[in-house]
C-alpha cells in the first residue's frame, strides 16, 4: 500500500498530521500514549524478568547478558521475545497495534518483540550504532516498522532512540564488515556519508512511544544516567509484506494477524534489499553483534 492508500483508511489513534509526518520523515514520537496502568503492569513484569535472570540458566536463550552481569547486579542487555509472556503479548495487541494499522494499513501482522535495557554501571558499551532494521529481516515490501515504548522516563542521559529524518526514502546499506562478517551496523565509510547532524533524538516521559520505519537509519547513545532504561520494542508488518529469510525472530506469535485480515496477495516492492546471514541456528542481539566493533564506552555515532 502507498501512503495515500493507507491514509484513505480512517485513523484509529493517530492524527492526520502524525500519519503524514511519519510518511515524510520515517519516524514518530507520541508522548504519553500508554496509560500508567499499562506501564505499571509492564514494569512489574519486567522486574520479575530481571529477578528471574539472577538464577536463570538461559535455557531458551532469551536473555542477552552484558559481560559484567552477575546475580548481585543483573545486567541484561536484551530480553528477546517478551511477547511469549502473556502480558507483553496483550500489550502488543492493544493500542500500539492500532498505531501500526494507522501507518501500515488495516491488515497488520506481528513480527517480533524485544526488551532492550541500558544500565547505569555496565562496563559494556550500551550504545547502538547506526543501522537499518529491514536488512535484519527483509520483506517483499517495506511496510514494516518498529514501535518502542519507554517504560521509564527517558531523557537524553538515558540514551533515547535517534533517527535520521527522511533516511527511510534513501538507500539501504550492507551491515557487514570488510571480511563480510555481519556487524548489524553500517560500515565506517558509509557512516561517514550520513548527515548525523540532522539526526533527531526522541526522548520522552514513560508511556511515550517511538515509531521508526524499517528503512530508517537509527541508533542510540550510551546511557550516562544512574537510571535503567528499559525500551520495549514491538515490530509489525503490513499483512501483504512477506519475510523471505529465516530470521532468528521466529517465535510463537510470528506473523499472527493483530489487525484486519490475512493477505490474499503479496505486494512486492521493486527496490532490492541486502540479505542477513543465515540465522536459522540462532540469533543473539544487536548488542552482541555490534560488540566486536566497540573498544570503549562511546559508540562511533
Ligand atoms: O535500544 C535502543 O536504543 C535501540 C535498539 C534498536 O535500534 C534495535 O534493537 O534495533
Amino acid at each position: 500500500m502507498t501512503p495515500e492508500e493507507i491514509l484513505s483508511h480512517p485513523a484509529k489513534v493517530l492524527t492526520e498530521e502524525q500519519r503524514v509526518s511519519y510518511f515524510e520523515t520515517g519516524y514518530l514520537l507520541v508522548e504519553k500514549l500508554i496509560s500508567d496502568t499499562w506501564i505499571d503492569a509492564l514494569n512489574r513484569q519486567t522486574a520479575e524478568l530481571v529477578e528471574a535472570s539472577k538464577h536463570s540458566e538461559n535455557e531458551k536463550g532469551f536473555y542477552d547478558f552484558a559481560p559484567d552481569h552477575c546475580p548481585e547486579t543483573p545486567r541484561i542487555r536484551r530480553f528477546s521475545a517478551p511477547d511469549t509472556i502473556d502480558l507483553y503479548w496483550r500489550f502488543a495487541n492493544d493500542v500500539i497495534a492500532d498505531v501500526s494499522a494507522d501507518l501500515l494499513g488495516p491488515n497488520v501482522t506481528f513480527h517480533h518483540s524485544k526488551l532492550n535495557f541500558k544500565w547505569p554501571t555496565t562496563k559494556d558499551s550500551n550504545a547502538v550504532g547506526w543501522h537499518q532494521d529491514i536488512p535484519f529481516y527483509p520483506h517483499t515490501n517495506y511496510n514494516v516498522l518498529a514501535i518502542g515504548t519507554y517504560l521509564t522516563d527517558t531523557t537524553e542521559a538515558e540514551g533515547p532512540l535517534m533517527v535520521i529524518p527522511g533516511s527511510h526514502e534513501d538507500r539501504l546499506y550492507e551491515q557487514y564488515d570488510e571480511n563480510d562478517v555481519w556487524t548489524g551496523e553500517l560500515k565506517p565509510q558509509d557512516k561517514a556519508t550520513l548527515n548525523t547532524d540532522s539526526a533527531v533524538s526522541l526522548p520522552g516521559p514513560k508511556g511515550s512511544i517511538t515509531v521508526h520505519h524499517s528503512r530508517a537509519v537509527h541508533a542510540s547513545r550510551p546511557s550516562s544516567s544512574q537510571n535503567v532504561r528499559p525500551l520495549l520494542i514491538n515490530a509489525y508488518a503490513s499483512a501483504d509484506a512477506f519475510p523471505y529469510t529465516d530470521g532468528g525472530a521466529v517465535e510463537r506469535n510470528y506473523r499472527k494477524i493483530v489487525r484486519g485480515q490475512p493477505a490474499k496477495w503479496a505486494h512486492h516492492d521493486p527496490r532490492p534489499c541486502p540479505l542477513p546471514p543465515d540465522w536459522s541456528a540462532g540469533y543473539t542481539s544487536i548488542y552482541a553483534q555490534q560488540e566486536s566493533l566497540r573498544d570503549s564506552d562511546t559508540a562511533d555515532l
